[in-house]
């Protein structure tokens, strides 16, 4: 940690709080934040030459693991060729014609650096087609550091406590409505207050941002209804979800078509890339076919193109989905076993290959009752795990992930581990 614990006092010197994204500063769980020298399939190695195998995995792009060879290989080809161009390259349209490929409801795409940018661009295509200001977004779910979505925003908002964000002008976080999720009844209420204002429902299908939250029977569905009754749009913010629950996302997984989709992480393979894109008349909005501008240099970068499309292209071919299920499957068993053991009320909720333990009784439906969660046992099984070389997101609201580089001997390790990190979660109790 030596190695680390030096980086990060010469980081303070330079970057605001030692980072470049705060939920990496180990606010919520404590300690001094392990500062990583590089990655390889299931493994980190920091600073100071340590080994961690990693279930946060950059919260969310690399479900092919560190450094898979065909997408470093293709990133490398790509950067030979010229790094930017700031002009049309056919690359851009072959990865827009894969995301179509696995998301039929997104007929026109636009590519961008982040996915704030494209949750934020969403958001302005919304407003231009409907001629609506009003947004409605879920307490918990998180959407990038959008201003106006600061708002009971999760993830590293929650975590730092600052879930309404300072430096946001009131009246852009007063064109959010706040609901619950999994409350149809808040919705509801929602646009009866707001008849005729709203231009959009936002959400997370599956949030995992104040932890892996499933939505209940029908409700999805009902957000779908309402959108249509009431002429709002709904949008998918799929950031995570997309390409992680199954090739085609959580739209495909529950069938429901949103208007809109947002989608990041895995879709650029690792490197800056993201993606919003939806219905022809609705993007149709956008410049230069429309009068909602939007704009990047980088947006659609070659080499972050690159990397996007050889990782789409190996998910297609390998189908990883059922074997990633069935080892996080395995994990969760694992870890409900030995909270068992450790006497640790632990509530573990997981779909595909991403996972949240909650130390909580009880199911975890909504912001409210995922703040019920012990944010101090959840910083004693971290740091339980770190110290013997497994390394968690470093914060109770969050998502873990597995990567078709864990097998059986990642896991072995992984529970290895968490017997003794449980009974210290337990001890502090
Ligand atoms: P980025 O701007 O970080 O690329 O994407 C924002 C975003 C949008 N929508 C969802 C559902 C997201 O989860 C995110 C970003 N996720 C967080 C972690 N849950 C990124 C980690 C960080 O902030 O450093």
């Amino acid at each position: 940690m030596a190695g680390s614990k030096a980086a990060f006092a010469r980081a303070r010197r330079s970057l605001v709080g030692g980072v470049n994204s705060p939920v990496r500063a180990f606010k919520s769980v404590g300690g001094s934040p392990v500062f990583v020298k590089s990655g390889k399939g299931a493994y980190l190695t920091a600073q100071d030459g340590r080994r961690y195998l990693d279930f946060c995995l950059s919260w969310g792009p690399l479900i092919l693991g560190h450094a898979r060879r065909e997408v470093v290989a293709a990133a490398k080809a790509a950067l030979e060729r010229g790094s930017t161009f700031g002009a049309a390259t056919l690359g851009e349209v072959e990865l827009a014609e894969r995301i179509k490929g696995a998301f039929p409801s997104m007929q026109l795409v636009r590519l961008t650096s982040s996915g704030t940018e494209a949750d934020m661009s969403a958001l302005r295509a919304a407003r231009a087609f409907t001629g609506r200001d009003l947004i409605v977004k879920f307490a918990g779910c998180y959407h990038g550091h959008v201003d106006s979505l600061l708002v009971a925003a999760g993830s590293g908002a929650t975590t730092l406590g600052v879930p309404d964000s300072a430096g946001v002008p009131k009246p852009f976080a007063a064109t959010t409505i706040l609901a619950k999720f999994n409350d149809e009844s808040s919705v509801a209420s929602a646009f009866k207050k707001h008849k005729g204002r709203i231009a959009a429902v936002i959400v997370e299908p599956i949030p995992a941002n104040m932890g892996v939250v499933f939505p209940a029977d029908g409700f999805l569905e009902y957000l779908r209804r309402i959108t249509r009754r009431e002429k709002a749009l709904l949008i998918f913010d799929e950031v995570i979800t997309g390409f992680r629950v199954c090739y085609g996302g959580a739209q495909t997984l529950y069938g429901i078509e949103p208007d809109l989709t947002v989608l990041g992480k895995i879709v650029g393979g690792g490197l800056p890339l993201a993606a919003y894109g939806g219905r022809r008349d609705v993007m149709s909005v956008v410049a230069p076919e429309g009068p909602a501008y939007q704009a990047g240099t980088l947006s659609g970068n070659p080499v972050a193109v690159a990397a996007g499309k050889a990782t789409l292209d190996l998910l297609r071919r390998e189908n990883p989905y059922a074997r990633l299920e069935r080892l996080t499957h395995l994990y969760c068993e694992g870890l409900r076993r030995l909270a068992i053991a450790a006497g640790v009320p632990l509530r573990l909720q997981s779909i595909a290959s991403m996972l949240t333990p909650f130390f909580v009784e009880g199911a975890v439906t909504d912001y409210a009752s995922a703040l019920k969660a012990d944010k101090a046992a959840y910083g004693r099984f971290f740091h339980g795990m770190l110290s013997r070389g497994v390394y968690l997101p470093p914060a109770q609201w969050e998502a873990a992930f597995l990567s078709t580089a864990h097998g059986k001997r990642e896991l072995e390790r992984a529970l290895a581990a968490a017997a003794p990190a449980l009974r210290a979660a337990a001890r502090g109790r």
